[in-house]
């Protein structure tokens, strides 16, 4: 092939958001669209970074991926990439691509610099929904603001960009090799299992000592004095094995699903986890395949949001006796489900809601004794602002460092490379785990929560399975409840809402924030039975490690009581403007932690949306979404 330069114009709004930049499909298809971001963001890398690079291109399979790899694959070809990885159909959930950029190592040697993914993640998919595309760094985590603002500048100044003309499209059903002569050398494009690295990460076999393995070998063929330095590695490899720790406990893990007593439900909503929940939840741990709900990848999520919450994850739902429609005689006692790339992930008990605040804090609380990885203790723990005070709850018992950052995946990097924190989560269905050895996620990780949650209820059950009672998702929750207290929580979307009208709301906000005691006088008019403001700001975070400060990251409304109310707009719609409006309220005395959450919730909810003047400034009555 050879390069071809094209001259192009500047799009409006090209700007990544929380998670990359995603807009609906007909504005990606536009001519040069989604080229003239790709090259702002090869612009962005420099040199250094794309010359020679070897770029993971693959995402969770949603309507117009598939040209979208094609196109990404020559213009990284034009730009002096050497090697291409694609998994097989182009299907990788975020955190596999995470895995891959961070583990895999090709049949030449090469190991990934960094990562385009395709996704819009929980945003519908199809020819009138949404794409969207994010970058992700060498250390497999999504790219820092300085990387973000820079592809937006030049976005906004770009001329031309650079595709390879004669390099045929790529066959990425088959896995393979294929290599191609460009006019800087070999370009080689790797289609390969989209499962098989991401789960030899999560049975964890020391990836050190596997890299150890294929060292020694190369040793053994290449140098003289073999014995002696098979002797000396060996030493060396028993003691990796002595330190080494795997993720999750397989065999328990196994024990429980295979249980009579236990029964499990698995949704997708048709996203990409579909792929790796077979090979993971079916082929290993022998799970029944009827588990299985949605798990084939469809490129319009067979026309759903494929975003796992009570209102989207509709079929889960029901089957798990939660429908206020339909009533389930016998749903089964764990259920998840996982939104369109993967990342997401909800937990449900028979019957049974869980918060994903409460979920990240409950992982935390059983870490060490549940989940092997984490049986030398946490480094720390982390949440996103809006999520619930759960997990601080726990970070003060179990004496954790503890770190509350802005909302978006990103702002855990640093930590995590700085060996700070070990799991963090955020109220949107996020949760992951992170680690100071270097050879580990750094995305949120809709099935690793599933894992963490299947080796609770495997601890917890280590004795029961036999006889005895099951100790079940419901248990777990309000024993935590009892322990460290309930936070009461919801969130209430409005989205798509005007966009002028949701920025007014937002100025409204910021504005009665100069006098708490008029706040408070309002309140009082409002709701004589909620305590009273304290503190009030927009939310601004220094990051510890590399000391950037991020501001304006949502409207903070803290009580005396230590309830919340916390106001910002999405930064990952596609249209018009999203809020969210998040409400906590935390309950120590155990005897009141029972209530249902709204109902618990009412006072605060009725005092944020007249507070926030809500329906007279978006003219809605009521939320799209309630969580
Ligand atoms: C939302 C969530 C945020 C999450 C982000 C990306 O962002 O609130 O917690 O990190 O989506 O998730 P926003 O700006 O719309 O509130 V995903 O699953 O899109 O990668
Ligand atoms: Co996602």
């Amino acid at each position: 092939f050879k390069v071809t330069r094209v001259e192009t114009t500047p799009f409006e709004g090209q700007k990544p958001g929380t998670s990359g930049l995603r807009k609906k499909v007909k504005v990606f298809i536009q001519p040069h669209y989604l080229q003239n971001f790709v090259q702002a963001t090869f612009n962005a890398l420099g040199a250094d970074r794309v010359k020679g690079a070897t770029l993971v291109v693959s995402g969770d399979g949603r309507y117009y991926s598939k040209d979208a790899i094609q196109i990404i694959t020559k213009m990284a070809a034009a730009n002096g990439v050497k090697r291409v990885w694609i998994g097989q159909n182009g299907l990788l959930s975020t955190p596999a691509v995470s895995a891959v950029v961070r583990e895999r190592v090709g049949a030449d040697g090469s190991k990934a610099t960094g990562a385009f993914i395709l996704t819009a993640s929980h945003n519908p998919g199809g020819p009138h929904e949404d794409f969207g595309i994010k970058y992700n760094m060498e250390n497999g985590g999504p790219a820092p603001e300085g990387i973000t603002n820079k592809i937006y500048e030049n976005t906004t100044t770009i001329k031309e960009y650079m595709i390879a003309e004669g390099l045929p499209d790529v066959d990425i059903s088959t896995t393979g090799v294929s290599s191609f002569d460009g006019p800087e050398g070999k370009f080689d494009v790797d289609v390969f299992d989209s499962t098989s690295d991401y789960l030899k990460l999560m049975k964890s076999i020391n990836n050190l000592l596997q890299r150890h393995y294929s060292a020694v070998a190369e040793l053994l063929s290449a140098v003289p004095f073999q014995f002696l330095i098979f002797i000396f590695t060996t030493f060396f490899i028993l003691l990796f094995y002595l330190f080494d720790r795997s993720i999750f406990d397989f065999p328990s893990m196994q024990k429980v699903l295979s249980s009579p007593k236990f029964s499990f439900c698995y949704d997708a909503l048709h996203g990409v986890a579909g792929v790796h929940a077979k090979r993971i939840f079916v082929e290993e741990l022998g799970a029944n395949e009827s588990s299985l709900v949605n798990c084939v990848p469809k490129e319009d999520f067979g026309g759903g949001h494929p975003d796992p919450n009570l209102t989207y994850a509709k079929e889960l739902v029901a089957r798990m006796g939660l429908s206020k429609t339909h009533s389930e005689p016998n749903p089964p006692e764990f259920g998840a489900a996982a939104d369109g790339d993967g990342d997401r992930n909800m937990v449900l008990g028979k019957r049974f809601f869980v918060t994903p605040s409460d979920s990240v804090a409950i992982i935390a609380a059983n870490s060490v004794q549940a989940i092997p990885y984490f049986s030398g203790g946490l480094k720390g723990v982390a949440r996103s602002m809006p999520t619930s005070a759960a997990l601080d709850v726990v970070a003060k018992h179990l004496n954790l460092k503890f770190f509350e950052v802005p909302t978006g995946w990103k702002f855990f990097g640093n930590l995590m490379d700085a060996g700070m924190c070990s799991i963090c989560g955020e109220e949107s269905f996020g949760t992951g785990w992170l680690s100071g050895r270097s050879d580990h996620i750094r995305e949120k990780d809709g099935i690793w929560a599933v894992l963490a949650w299947l080796s609770i209820l495997a601890y917890k059950n280590k004795d029961n399975l036999g006889g005895g009672n099951l100790v079940t998702v419901e248990d777990i929750v309000r024993q935590h409840w009892a322990t460290y207290g309930r936070h009461y929580y919801t969130r209430y979307d409005y989205e798509n809402v005007d966009a002028g009208g949701a920025k007014e709301l937002m100025a409204h906000l910021v504005k009665l924030q100069s006098s708490i005691d008029q706040v408070n006088k309002i309140i009082k008019g409002i709701r004589s039975d909620v305590s009273n403001v304290v503190h009030a700001d927009e939310f601004e975070y220094k990051d510890p490690v590399d000391g950037s400060v991020s501001k304006h990251q949502g409207i903070r409304y803290l009580f005396e009581d230590g309830s919340r109310l916390v106001f910002r707009l999405s930064g990952t719609g596609s249209e018009g403007a999203t809020i969210r409006l998040y409400i906590e309220q935390y309950e120590k005395d155990s005897s009141k932690i029972g209530r249902d959450s709204q109902e618990a919730l009412a006072p605060l909810v009725e005092v944020a949306l007249k507070l926030s003047k809500m329906q007279e400034y978006t003219g809605r009555s009521a939320p799209t979404v309630i969580t």
